[in-house]
């Protein structure tokens, strides 16, 4: 049997971004958490099939439009990626805002404004316009706040480290320069990613992270190498690692948002702060602490990230069952 895919791919801020505006399953679920565990009980090979090899690459990352569930959102949408099916993704939201905007697929109330529902909550689009181009899109994401500090780790190949947990939509281990951690030119892209598979597999066995709010959204999924800035007018660096062998080419949304929280909690930045974030490769996504708010019981951040994303091409895939591989592979 053969499933059609019709897709929209392109990047932000050079991380990857698929659209899948054509194929995606019929979800079950009265919010877009609950259809989260549907698409992942029951159709998983679809973000497997399209986002590992052959049909994509380490860095794959993308998603679907959905009518929301709540009455006051625009859109839903659900997130696919190498590393899973995420409860928000900041670079894929941006991506597939621009390109459902520019495709006319998205159809906002109120033009430069959307409501979006996602797995991880609500967020608050403004986007920007020149033409039938989206030149910018600006994310007010859902609070992101400081799960744990100071957890002391030994690693392999670096030593000992002390790492801080975040949430900016997924769960982050925060390494900042310290002992044998002293910048990421220093490391340098191979070691980075062989690292961080040690250091979120040691964290991992000493924490465990829970959303206060949503029972379903646990455990450190990425990790976040901080460093100091690099291009001028940047206020930091870093590389996001995320699935087994992905560093985020773009800043990364939910990994600023989870930054921002970190920095704020450590009272480096305040409410009103602007905070350029540099990606490995030097391009940037301008985060704000747009407001302080709990999260249950917990303080927390409402923080916003703004970036652009360029679309590259219509992309129709298949997924044969004919084919070995129609489930992708990893190797
Ligand atoms: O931009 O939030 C993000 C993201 C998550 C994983 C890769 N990018």
């Amino acid at each position: 049997m053969r499933h059609t895919f019709f897709c929209i791919d392109g990047h932000t801020a050079g991380n990857p971004v698929r659209l899948v505006a054509g194929g995606a399953p019929l979800l079950k679920g009265a919010s877009m958490s609950e259809r989260r565990q549907d698409f992942l009980a029951r159709f998983d090979w679809i973000r497997t099939g399209l986002c590992f090899e052959p049909r994509g690459h380490d860095m794959m990352s993308g998603g679907f439009l959905y009518p929301p569930t709540m009455p006051d959102a625009d859109i839903g949408i659900l997130f696919i990626e190498t590393s899973g099916c995420l409860p928000m993704c900041g670079h894929g939201t941006i991506g597939i805002v621009t390109f459902g905007l520019e495709h006319g697929l998205i159809q906002p109330a109120t033009p430069g404004r959307l409501r979006v529902e996602v797995p991880a909550g609500v967020i608050d689009i403004a986007y920007e316009t020149a033409g039938d181009k989206v030149t910018a899109v600006r994310i007010t994401n859902v609070p992101s706040y400081v799960a744990a500090t100071g957890i002391a780790i030994d690693v392999e190949g670096i030593g000992p480290l002390s790492v801080d947990v975040a949430y900016g939509g997924n769960y982050y281990a925060i390494v900042e320069p310290q002992g044998g951690y002293t910048g990421l030119d220093d490391l340098g892209a191979d070691r980075i990613i062989a690292l961080s598979r040690s250091v979120r597999a040691a964290v991992r066995a000493k924490f465990e992270p829970i959303h206060p709010l949503d029972p379903t959204i646990r455990g450190v999924s990425h990790m976040l190498w901080a460093d100091k800035p690099k291009g001028e007018g940047a206020d930091g660096r870093n590389a996001v690692f995320y699935g087994d062998k992905a560093i985020d080419r773009s800043p990364c949304g939910t990994g600023t948002s989870a930054r921002l929280a970190h920095l704020a909690a450590k009272g480096v930045l305040a409410v009103g702060d602007r905070f350029v974030h540099e990606s490995y490769i030097g391009s940037r996504f301008v985060g704000r602490v747009e407001a302080a708010t709990t999260l249950g019981d917990t303080p927390a951040i409402v923080p916003s990230i703004e970036g652009a994303a360029i679309a590259t091409g219509f992309n129709t895939i298949w997924i044969d069952r004919a084919d070995t591989f129609w489930e992708g592979f990893q190797v």
